[in-house]
């Protein structure tokens, strides 16, 4: 299991979260998928055959744009 948090600074609000948890939750590997909207990050657990390049192409599908770390 990894687990990664993700910096995404377009987060604003519950709408962001709930995208963004739905997307990325979506994805086969995925154990737990958590946004925290007061610090913009995304928290994600993950398996194979998910890896950090799938969770940011999810949650680029929903118009967010992820900083660079
Ligand atoms: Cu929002």
């Amino acid at each position: 299991m990894t687990s990664i948090t993700l910096s995404v600074p377009e987060i604003s609000c519950d709408h962001c979260k709930n995208s963004i948890e739905g997307a990325v939750g979506e994805l086969a590997g995925v154990d737990n998928v958590e946004v925290i909207v007061e610090a913009r990050t995304v928290d994600v657990s993950f398996d194979s055959p998910t890896d950090v390049d799938a969770v940011v192409a999810a949650i680029e599908s929903q118009g967010y744009e992820v900083a660079a770390s």
